[in-house]
């Protein structure tokens, strides 16, 4: 029986509940391992007057102290740009900075030896928000840009227009390991790391950089992460560093383990957004123009900035076609941690402003919001193409879109809702059906490629390595799945081993949801090498005289044989066994790149789906229920439907959580106010919409990509964003008719107050 299309259960269901799973932290320390931690600067700018860490030297365990004097390469790294630096050199810039690097023999010793150090650091007054920014013009980059049309003499013209300002705050990624990584010296100046992170060959790359090594010097492994979402791409690189760096000094292995506090503080998260626009319609409420200005709060570094405003610019359509269209702005340099790669990677601040533009607009004419998106869905010819060229090719979101609304009662449900409104005191519900379509590849070309090296054993078994890392997404299991079909062996039969950039080199981050379509496809082109070579090897093993004809070899539960004689099967165990005998290589070597991209084409093709919440607000306390969330989606052939389902529903909860109870709140000293879960409120599980119905198309496939599948990793977490605009038109019935309710995000309670006291006008 195929595996691919099945439920086998991913790992975590049996290994992680039990404490069985290996996470970094478990691995057993090394005789003579240290433990690393550093000092970082204690305000979010500034110079540093002086460092004296002669009282630590002293403390008894502490075994080194290491400023940016003690790195033995380039102390300048960065994914993209290189405009970090490892360790503080006279400047700072983001508060916890690091500035020393300690190495001991115990916790104890790490703690007493911070206490020790003499830090004096002059504080300057930081930048912190984005106006800030604006005022001081820091900027990351060149202005960036995509247009169609004109969009300033169109907006002119349009019957109607609105202008507004929309606020959008980050998101902390909340994976349950903290940032880590263990070191350890070999022999010749090798490093091996042992690294939570979605891009091993990052750590690799970066390591060598800054620690002064070539490449070929240093091995990164990882087994799994406890979560990544984004925030194990590049960010996984510091704590490397420092372990490295005191390997390297030591010659002993290091382990270093972030706090949740230090994590909290020093590590990026989501990109705050603000953006300015205007949009023209006419009075069926067809999007006939719009300029939208983006900016967006990248920190005091470059990181994935770029590459994030990218696709947030990619993403200002949503599902929606607009003839003259205008996307500017400009990525903000301040003095926080560097924002960074989370689940939509820009995608979400990309589509909020039209979402919240479209619930603005069927205020404005008195309509249902769910019937202008509907209107302005991209569809036929004339309105397929998207404002950076890209042809939507057999859009299915329409079709997805009424789908959900019949299924899900959406008229009934209006009508009912609008009933209970007209007469309720306390409560006010909300309803909204939504659209999202989300371009699947990096849109930086090379990263589209993958390469996975399989082995077969001669008792029939077999062991896969790619480049892609295990983060809880399921991509080991999936990855299984499509090994073991392409040998028609049982998923039971194939190893996934740790990634580790040994076995293949020169890597793209697990990233961009794209983990499975890339090293599946990999996978799948080393298998099909192996296979191709046992094909013909069968087809001389069954044949009495002449081989078989290729065509009529048949791969079929486990066992290989001769189309017309079905009952002379060989096994694959015997098969691979008979030929290694006969000095027929076991091992391959796959490469894949993704097809067709260009400067047209950014996305190979584009997960879509529709979701639809219902949300009930108290007006007087400004609590928020989900009462009920259904989704649908078009994600192809799943390769496992119950993996699929579970990406599709954390994601949505994970998005509302960005949506509505996540607050990140920084001080006018850029000091992180909400660094532990007592300030920081994440989805629990009462937070999950009571009704909750999760569902994706049977029937649709995607034949260009592996085994017909689609992405999944990030879409749904677009999804969510419906419960945010649930929340918006539930504050549509507040007020006078007509007043739109200026809600940010998130739409905490505090936040839905503020609104409706601003459309009541009985503001304190
Ligand atoms: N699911 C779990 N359980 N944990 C994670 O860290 N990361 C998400 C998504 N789903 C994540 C997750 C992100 S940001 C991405 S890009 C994809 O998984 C990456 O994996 P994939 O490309 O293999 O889907
Ligand atoms: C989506 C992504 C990423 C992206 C582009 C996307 C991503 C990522 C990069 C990237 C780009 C240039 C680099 C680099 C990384 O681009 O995750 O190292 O030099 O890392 O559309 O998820
Ligand atoms: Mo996911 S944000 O592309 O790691």
């Amino acid at each position: 029986m195929p595996s691919v299309g099945r439920s086998i259960p991913h790992e975590s269901s049996r290994d992680h509940v039990r404490g069985r799973s290996i996470f970094l932290d478990d691995i057993t320390p090394h005789r003579n391992e240290l433990v690393v931690d550093f000092v970082g600067s204690p305000v979010a700018r500034g110079e540093i007057v002086a460092l004296d860490l002669s009282a630590a030297t002293k403390i008894p365990g502490v075994v080194g102290l290491y400023t940016f004097r003690d790195v033995p390469g380039s102390n300048l790294y960065g994914a993209i740009f290189h405009d970090e630096y490892f360790l503080a050199e006279d400047k700072v810039s983001f508060q916890g900075e690091p500035i020393v690097v300690i190495a001991a023999e115990s916790h104890a010793a790490l703690h007493a030896a911070k206490k020790a150090i003499h830090l004096d650091v002059r504080p300057e007054t930081p930048i912190v928000s984005i106006a800030q920014a604006i005022e001081a013009e820091e900027f990351i980059g060149p202005p960036r840009a995509i247009s169609r049309g004109h969009a300033r003499d169109a907006l002119e013209k349009c019957p109607h227009r609105l202008d507004g300002t929309l606020y959008i705050g980050g998101q902390e990624h909340f994976y349950m390991e903290t940032q880590c990584a263990l070191a350890i010296p070999g022999e010749n100046g090798h490093l091996t790391f042992h690294s939570s992170t979605q891009n091993p060959t990052e750590t690799q790359v970066m390591a060598a950089r800054v620690l002064g090594l070539g490449m070929h010097q240093v091995v990164c492994v990882c087994k799994r992460m406890g979560g990544g979402f984004g925030g194990k791409e590049t960010q996984a690189t510091p704590p490397a560093l420092m372990a490295g760096l005191v390997a390297m000094k030591t010659g002993r292995p290091a382990r270093c383990i972030y706090s949740r506090e230090t994590d909290g503080r020093v590590t990026g998260k989501r990109h705050p957004f603000e953006v300015r626009y205007q949009i023209g319609f006419d009075s069926d409420g067809r999007l006939l123009a719009a300029r939208l200005e983006f900016y967006s709060n990248a920190g005091f570094s470059a990181d994935l900035s770029t590459s994030v405003f990218d696709r947030a610019l990619y993403h200002a359509d949503n599902a929606y076609f607009i003839p003259d269209i205008e996307l500017i702005g400009r990525i903000c340099r301040t003095n926080l941690p560097s924002n960074t790669a989370f689940r939509g990677f820009g995608g979400g601040q990309g589509i909020l402003a039209i979402e919240s533009i479209i619930e603005d607009i069927a205020e404005f004419l008195d309509k249902d919001a769910a019937e202008i998106r509907l209107l302005n869905c991209y569809g036929a010819e004339g309105r397929n193409q998207t404002p950076y060229g890209q042809i939507i090719q057999d859009d299915t979101l329409p079709l997805l879109f009424e789908r959900l609304a019949d299924r899900a009662d959406y008229k009934q449900r209006r009508q009912a809702i609008n009933e209970f409104n007209a007469t309720s005191q306390i409560h006010l519900r909300g309803l909204s059906l939504t659209t999202v379509k989300f371009g699947i590849s990096f849109t930086t070309k090379f990263l589209n490629q993958a390469n996975a090296l399989v082995n077969v054993y001669t008792d029939g078994t077999v062991q896969v390595s790619t480049g892609g890392t295990e983060m809880g997404q399921g991509l080991n299991t999936k990855i299984r799945q499509l090994v073991a079909d392409e040998f028609a062996i049982d998923a039971a039969n194939v190893s996934v081993m740790p990634t580790s950039t040994e076995k293949n080199n020169n890597t793209p981050p697990t990233a961009a949801s794209a983990g499975t379509d890339l090293n599946g496809s990999a996978a799948v082109n080393a298998c099909r090498l192996i296979r191709e070579r046992l094909t013909e090897f069968a087809a001389v093993r069954l044949s009495e005289d002449v081989p078989i004809p290729i065509e009529r070899i048949v791969w079929e539960d486990g066992c290989v044989f001769d189309r017309e004689k079905p009952e002379q099967c060989l096994d694959f165990g015997h098969l691979v066994h008979a030929a290694h005998r006969e000095r027929i290589s076991l091992g391959e070597r796959g490469h894949y790149i993704t097809p067709g991209l260009g400067p047209s084409r950014p996305f190979f093709y584009y997960t879509t789906g529709c979701a639809l919440a219902e949300v009930e607000i108290d007006r007087f306390t400004g609590e928020m229920r989900v009462t009920r969330a259904d989704i649908l989606m078009d994600i192809g052939q799943s390769i496992n439907p119950a993996i699929d389902l579970g990406q599709i529903g954390g994601g949505f909860v994970q998005g509302m959580g960005w949506a509505t109870c996540e607050e990140l709140k920084f001080s006018d000293e850029g000091e992180l106010l909400t660094a532990s879960p007592s300030t920081y409120k994440i989805p629990g599980v009462r937070d999950i919409p009571e009704d909750f119905r999760i569902e994706f198309e049977q029937d649709s496939r995607f034949p260009e990509n592996v085994r017909s599948s689609k992405a999944v990793g990030e879409p749904p977490l677009l999804l969510g964003l419906c419960v945010w605009t649930a929340i918006k038109n539930a504050l549509s019935y507040a007020g006078p008719r007509g007043h739109v309710a200026p809600l940010n995000l998130p739409a905490t309670g505090e936040e839905i107050l503020r609104c409706l006291c601003e459309l009541e006008d009985k503001c304190p």
